[in-house]
């Protein structure tokens, strides 16, 4: 049942990408993690998110946040991550610019000045934060366990030809098409084309493969293709276009997308731990990735990758979602 509301939010981006937060009001959500409030979230209240993130109220890249009380009460805060593309488990410029907005409104009271810890529906994230005149002016996270799931997958592209695709996991699964015979790097296609070969890889990818994450079930299927371009500055490592949803290229460098590229890396031993890893995004934003450490995940080896990146608060909006609106539940035009 959608009443009328109005939502009182504050939008930021990171690196160019929209940070939408809700400020009020949040629903209610039954749940013993963050995992199960998202799947609550879902069942019961997904026309909020659709409300806020899709035309006209939002757009194709729109996404944000809604937080709440930490279930455990030794952690900061819980997030909940909206998008056009549904709620994903993890989003490393949401959680940049969440902190943001959190810390530079007062919005929550860290338990220790400068640190985080953050629920998420992907596990728990513990978050360090620079604040300077008031203004958050950087922002690391630590992020969940990330690993190569899936090497060299063949896959028949119609658009592109043969190409060969890892697939690896930073929060999300993304495929990973690196520079190749039929794929010469990002600068050579508009966004706009990469959005049209990525719909169609990202579904023959899901009908040719399982995709699972070894302890959280409801974690599965490739929802992001990433796609390697020569960098802009000749001081980064590597620069991407991420697809998400049905109609997004990431401004940013995208946090989960670093995440599994350095997993990606780590297991072809082209990074070790300890190493920095400079990611562009397609619009030159910038984020430094490091691998912080090795863990065992189920039967993969995974690393703990950190990111860090900065966001910017650039509005506070009263959305209205009333149901007598005939696009109450907002549009996209594919
Ligand atoms: O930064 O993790 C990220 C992300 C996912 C989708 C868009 N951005």
């Amino acid at each position: 049942m959608i009443s009328k509301t109005i939502f009182k939010c504050i939008d930021a981006h990171t690196g160019g990408n929209p940070v939408r937060v809700v400020t009020s009001p949040a629903p209610i959500l039954k749940g013993n993690s963050m995992i199960e409030k998202r799947s609550y979230f879902l069942k019961n209240y997904d026309w909020i998110r659709k409300g806020l993130m899709f035309e006209p109220r939002g757009h194709d890249m729109m996404s944000g946040s809604l937080y709440y009380e930490a279930i455990d009460k030794n952690n900061d805060v819980g997030i909940i991550f909206i998008e056009t593309s549904g709620c994903l488990p993890m989003c490393g410029h949401g959680l940049i610019g969440t902190v943001t907005v959190l810390i530079e409104e007062k919005l929550i009271q860290p338990k220790v000045l400068g640190e985080l810890r953050v629920e998420t529906p992907a596990g728990l994230i513990k978050v360090k934060y620079k604040l300077s005149n008031s203004k958050v002016t950087k922002v690391k996270y630590y992020n969940v366990p990330s690993f190569l799931s899936v090497s060299a997958l063949k896959i028949d592209s119609p658009d592109l030809g043969n190409l060969s695709i890892d697939v690896a996991y930073g929060g999300n699964f993304y495929a990973i098409i690196d520079i190749q015979d039929n794929f010469h790097g990002i600068e050579n296609h508009t966004a706009s084309q990469l959005i049209k070969f990525s719909r169609t890889i990202r579904k023959l990818i899901n009908s040719t493969c399982k995709l699972e994450h070894p302890e959280i079930s409801k974690i599965k299927g490739c929802s992001h293709i990433l796609w390697i371009g020569k960098v802009l500055n000749k001081k980064s490592s590597s620069r991407n276009a991420v697809f998400y949803g049905d109609k997004a290229i990431d401004r940013s460098p995208c946090g989960t997308g670093t995440s599994a590229r350095m997993a990606q890396l780590f297991s072809k031993r082209k990074l070790i731990v300890g190493d920095e890893f400079v990611n562009e995004s397609i619009i030159g934003s910038i984020f430094v990735g490091r691998i912080e450490n090795t863990l065992d995940l189920g039967a993969y080896k995974a690393i703990t990758p950190s990111i860090q990146g900065s966001a910017n608060i650039i509005g506070h909006n009263s959305i209205i979602i009333d149901p007598e609106d005939e696009f109450v539940n907002g549009f996209q035009v594919i």
